[in-house]
């Protein structure tokens, strides 16, 4: 049978199966539906029709926090008629229960994030050290501009032989070294501020410290949100909702910038590049290994491994023609922008990759990993390996081959050789979809510098001209999940294309970006298709997609970066919350997202988020997060799950920040020649 074949037929009601068609508009993921319910495999999208969601839960108005409860209070059918009486045993108010589980939302988010970028700051030592061979310092333009940051001199004063004093670079290593000590210093700092502080526009930073909400240290953070929303601790919502502001913008100016940073330093920051996305990248007469999960600190080196002659041969003898990579969730963001290797999927995908058949190998490390893996691998060929001592899995099938940066490479290529030894095990002849998309991708702060400000110098100032001049209306940010309980990439992608249609330009990182991809978005080509003709005449000139991939979901700290740039070039205002700016989570679901969309909100942008958000039976804290924190922080939090409204709402806070930069008076265009330009210069 070929993929062609797969007929995609709704199954009946009766038997509670998803019905392939309602449950993505990505083809890939449709066919693969449809052969998993052919296979008798059951998936999170069956799953998503028998279990329903508690409707406390989600109105986040049910509180475990102790053994009391749980105490559980509902919205009452009719509303709030008059004064909201309804309390937990304690007393609890439905905001402080919600608060409270908002806040643990964000902290665990901000643990995932930072623990990753913890552990990277460890590799990052060593690697300094160099107590591991497998890693290096690959950029060092970054490494000097980040030793300024973390104040880190780069340059000693030496005497010379005729007894003049004169200034010396430093040994790359010895900088490394201090930065990496510093680095890992900011997670168990406990006074004083985090160094990448400062690094915000100077406006956010004085608004932060006048708040006092400018993280001491990333972990502080988080361990005091947990102990605020112990039983009996923190009861007023306004106040929790301040101590979510630590953590997060330790998460997003910290903790994730931190991982971005010293990950760019060690294996590049990422360029424009070409790749290739969905399931389509799998091939019948290879080795497939998938990628899944989200530290590059290993799939770097399973990277390197996969390329090895020694391994490729070896995967001849097992009668395989080749070895292919792919990856899934945000390692595969990772592996992407930096090397262009494909991407199999985002998150709602990963059981469909494994139904394949063609999946010799899923690697695993941490978050966004669903335990059915495990189940829908048995049903197949395919080994699960985990490779991280924070992430096993019960099931007995799996493998566990622990990654050790000491001896990367060798882990790697047991994990490849394991794939491997696996592929003459296949059950049957795989069925890999006929649905891949080009792209191009890896649009970091640096390479949108470079590639929208012209060929002779790095600036942002091109981009705020035409952000002035009308062209571009403004930018979305659109990152974030997949949802079971949505349409898988759906939202994303009529979003996204709302918005440019009317002249937004969209960065994008995490599981939009993948939805982004396949849906052929990453492309400059699709600029002439669902541009508006401003946003187009300007990707076509420059020769860029309409929709800049930027990375990972920790990569959403370049996005603060980008906008901070933005500010800086001048034009658009002193602040991020100035400029003509929203972001977007349309189908999110990790409490990761909940961090992220926090440290948006904290630095100054209007953040909307799709789905549904826990404090929906609180109506006073929701009316804080969505109004009161714009006059604090001057973002804040908004929820529509229309996609068109969604964007229709986006549009709308873009227009009112050009308003307040006087942007919305029609301006003429005027086509200027080198004379013009010329007078201009003189001016
Ligand atoms: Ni982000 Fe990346 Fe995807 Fe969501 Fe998960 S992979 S870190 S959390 S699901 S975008
Ligand atoms: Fe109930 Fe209060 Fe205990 Fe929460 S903390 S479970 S509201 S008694």
């Amino acid at each position: 049978m070929s993929a062609d074949e797969i007929k995609v037929t709704a199954a009946s009601k009766k038997e509670k199966k998803a019905n392939p068609k309602e449950s993505s508009v990505d083809q890939a993921t449709i066919q693969m539906l449809a052969k998993a319910q052919a296979d008798n495999v059951e998936t999170i999208f069956d799953r998503a029709l028998t279990m329903k969601p508690c409707n406390i839960g989600e109105q986040g108005t049910c509180c475990k926090t102790c053994s009391q409860g749980p105490c559980r209070l509902p919205l009452p059918k009719k509303g709030i008629e008059g004064v909201d009486t309804r309390k937990g045993l304690c007393g609890a108010t439905p905001e402080t229960i919600a608060a409270r589980n908002f806040a643990r939302m964000v902290a665990a988010g901000a643990a995932a994030h930072s623990d990753h970028g913890r552990g990277v700051a460890e590799v990052f030592l060593a690697a300094a050290r160099k107590e591991t061979e497998d890693y290096g310092i690959q950029d060092v333009e970054k490494l000097l501009e980040v030793a300024v940051d973390f104040e880190v001199p780069t340059t000693v004063m030496v005497e010379n032989e005729a007894g003049e004093k004169v200034e010396q670079e430093r040994d790359i290593y010895k900088i490394a070294e201090e930065v990496g000590v510093k680095a890992l210093g900011e997670w168990g700092k406990q006074e004083g501020e985090i160094y990448y502080a400062k690094r915000a526009p100077e406006a956010r930073y004085e608004l932060w410290k006048e708040l006092d909400v400018v993280p001491r240290g990333i972990d502080r953070e988080i361990v005091e949100i947990m102990h605020r929303t112990h039983m009996g601790v923190d009861q007023d919502y306004h106040n929790i909702v301040k101590q979510c502001s630590r953590a997060a913008l330790g998460d997003g100016w910290a903790g994730s910038m931190i991982a971005t940073d010293l990950q760019d330093i060690m294996f590049g920051t990422p360029y424009p590049i070409q790749g290739e996305i969905n399931l389509g990248v799998l091939k019948a007469d290879e080795v497939n290994i998938i990628v899944h999960g989200h530290e590059p600190l290993l799939s770097e080196m399973i990277v390197v491994a996969s390329q090895d002659p020694e391994m490729l041969a070896y995967a001849k003898t097992k009668g395989a023609h080749g070895i292919t990579l792919a990856g899934m969730c945000c390692t595969a963001n990772e592996i992407l922008v930096r090397h262009g290797l494909p991407i199999a999927g985002n998150y709602l995908q990963q059981e469909l990759a494994i139904v394949t058949g063609a999946v010799d190998a899923m690697v695993v490390d941490v978050q966004c990993i669903m335990e059915n893996i495990a189940n829908v691998a048995d049903c197949y060929h395919t080994k699960v390996i985990t490779t991280n001592p924070r992430a096993m899995m019960e099931s007995g099938h799996t493998v566990h081959i622990e990654f050790d940066e000491h001896h990367a490479l060798e882990d790697a290529k047991r994990i490849v050789k394991e794939a491997i030894d696996n592929f003459p095990n296949r059950r049957a002849e795989p069925l890999i979809p006929n649905v891949k998309e080009k792209m191009v991708v890896g649009f970091s702060q640096e390479a949108i510098k470079y590639h929208l400000g012209g060929t002779f110098r790095g600036s942002y100032v091109p981009l705020n001209d035409n952000i002035i001049n009308g062209r571009i209306r403004g930018i979305g940010g659109v990152v974030g999940c997949n949802n079971a309980r949505t349409c898988h990439d759906s939202a994303h992608l009529t979003i996204v294309k709302e918005l440019l249609k009317n002249d937004v330009i969209v960065l994008t990182t995490g599981c939009n970006a993948m939805a982004c991809g396949k849906a052929g978005l990453l492309t400059p080509e699709s600029a002439a298709v669902y541009c508006g003709p401003g946003l187009a005449e300007v990707c076509e000139t420059v020769g860029i997609p309409p929709v800049l991939h930027m990375g990972s979901c920790v990569d959403n700290s370049r996005i603060l970066m980008a906008a901070t740039q933005v500010v800086k070039a001048g034009g658009l205002g002193k602040d991020i919350s100035d400029l003509p700016a929203a972001g977007s989570a349309p189908e999110w679901m990790s409490e990761k997202a909940i961090s992220i969309g926090h440290y948006f909100v904290a630095s100054g942008v209007y953040t909307i988020f799709g789905v549904g958000l826990p404090v929906t039976g609180a109506p006073r804290l929701q009316k804080h997060l969505f109004e009161e924190l714009e006059d604090i922080y001057g973002g804040m939090w908004d929820l529509e799950v229309d996609p068109y409204e969604h964007a229709k709402k986006m549009i709308a806070h873009i227009d009112k920040k050009r308003a307040a930069l006087g942007l919305d008076k029609k301006k003429e265009r005027v086509l200027m020649d080198m004379a013009d330009r010329q007078k201009l210069d003189a001016a």
